[in-house]
């Protein structure tokens, strides 16, 4: 008999959550586009005594004592971050996204200044200007969409807003655009208004350090970033920028908005970074892109309506309702199939945001997992045959029990069942 763990001796009753967690994602196909599989090394440092500590502060100027290792992992993770993105400042500490992109305003604004992000039905950010969230409640929002045809950001539409708003920043990235962002075009314009340019690349990020997707820099003079999507790392954030403001920005994560930062989520955004440093990541970004397409064209093949027409990215976005149904029931009965993705919005969606037109699905996770190209095919057909008989339990758990003997000849990197 194997000796029982800690956990399941303490806590019998998390264990069991968390071992039930680990075999639905072993077994499942993940395809929500900004979630990932990280390496035992990442998991590793995510699980250390570094959780321990308490660090306020920065490296060699602490409140805290006991800082002799703990300066020196930050350190490694602002250099790497330096080195890996080509910038000139880096702070590791954000806890995620969202605190990113508020530690930036806080840097750089005062409340009622305008700023131009993309819209959240048009594939923004919650924190691009939503009215419900602190930057929009905040700030003045300037929001710009897609063209109605072609879904793609128009750029002459973002200049006149831009000319006639002349907001003090502008944020270029989002969450559901499947398309290439053009930085260099968004930095012409910030440059023609007197805005500052903040790249958030949350979603792109393991596909610009491979050189899968134009890179923000030197267009934007900050850039913010999650790390856990394509960038494979632990949950956190990081802001990199061009070092203009580098002062502000430290200054605004802590102490402007946060306490002590997490050291062992620093310790495994590092070794992220390394491993991201790697010819294999370089790989693993293109090969993320080379399945999106695959998807996609298989998708298509099968009939389906992909907003913009396909994607040059890691993520699709669908428009299930030509079937007969909405993203919502689409979504459900897909996880009920053992595949993983959520429903969203499309641009110009006619339907309310709890029940929205479309899906959005990706390929980081699955890439993670060595599928590629021909698994592709394989996933398409089965999301063509799910959403043909959504309401058919029978048909769902034949699907089923099929994605979970196909996910066991690709095994997924962390996870030991
Ligand atoms: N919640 C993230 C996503 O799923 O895209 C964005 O922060």
């Amino acid at each position: 008999m194997s000796e029982m763990s800690a956990l399941e001796a303490a806590d019998p009753d998390i264990h069991e959550l968390v071992r039930k967690e680990t075999k639905r994602q072993d077994e499942s196909i993940r395809l929500i586009a900004s979630e990932n599989y990280v390496s035992s090394a990442v998991m590793e440092a995510t699980g250390s005594v570094l959780c321990n500590k308490y660090s306020e502060g920065y490296p060699g100027r602490r409140y805290y004592e006991g800082q002799e290792f703990i300066d020196q992992v930050e350190s490694l993770a602002i250099e790497r971050a330096k080195a890996l993105f080509g910038a000139a400042h880096a702070n590791v500490q954000p806890y995620s996204g969202s605190p990113a992109n508020q530690a930036v305003y806080l840097a750089l604004l005062d409340a009622g200044d305008t700023v131009m992000g993309l819209a959240l039905p048009f594939g923004g950010h919650i924190t691009h200007g939503l009215n419900v969230n602190f930057s929009g409640k905040l700030y003045e929002i300037v929001p710009y969409g897609v063209d109605r045809r072609t879904h793609r950001i128009d750029m002459n539409m973002v200049e006149d807003l831009a000319r006639k708003a002349r907001p003090k920043l502008i944020f270029c990235g989002g969450t559901a655009y499947p398309r290439h962002w053009d930085f260099e075009g968004f930095a012409q314009i910030a440059s023609a208004v007197g805005a500052v340019l903040v790249a958030d690349i949350a979603h792109v990020a393991g596909l610009v350090v491979a050189g899968a997707h134009p890179h923000p820099f030197p267009h934007a003079q900050i850039v913010t970033t999650t790390t856990h999507k394509t960038l494979r790392g632990p949950r956190g954030g990081m802001i990199l920028s061009d070092g203009t403001y580098a002062k502000e920005l430290d200054r605004a994560v802590f102490p402007g908005l946060q306490g002590g930062p997490h050291d062992h989520t620093t310790a495994a955004i590092a070794v992220a970074l390394k491993e991201a440093a790697t010819e294999e990541f370089k790989a693993y970004g293109h090969q993320i892109v080379a399945n999106a397409k695959a998807l996609a064209e298989a998708l298509d093949g099968h009939g389906l309506r992909l907003i913009s027409g396909g994607t040059d990215n890691h993520l699709i976005l669908i428009d299930v309702t030509p079937r007969g149904i909405n993203g919502k029931p689409a979504a459900q009965a897909l996880n009920r199939a053992g595949i993983e993705c959520n429903y969203n919005a499309i641009p110009f969606d006619p339907r309310k945001p709890f029940a929205p037109s479309g899906l959005r699905i990706g390929t980081p996770a699955v890439t993670s997992r060595g599928m590629l190209e021909p698994e592709m095919s394989v996933i398409a057909a089965w999301i063509d045959r799910v959403l043909a008989n959504a309401d058919d339990e029978t048909e769902l758990a034949r699907v089923r029990t099929e994605v979970v003997e196909f996910c066991q000849a690709f095994p997924a990197p962390g996870i030991r069942v």
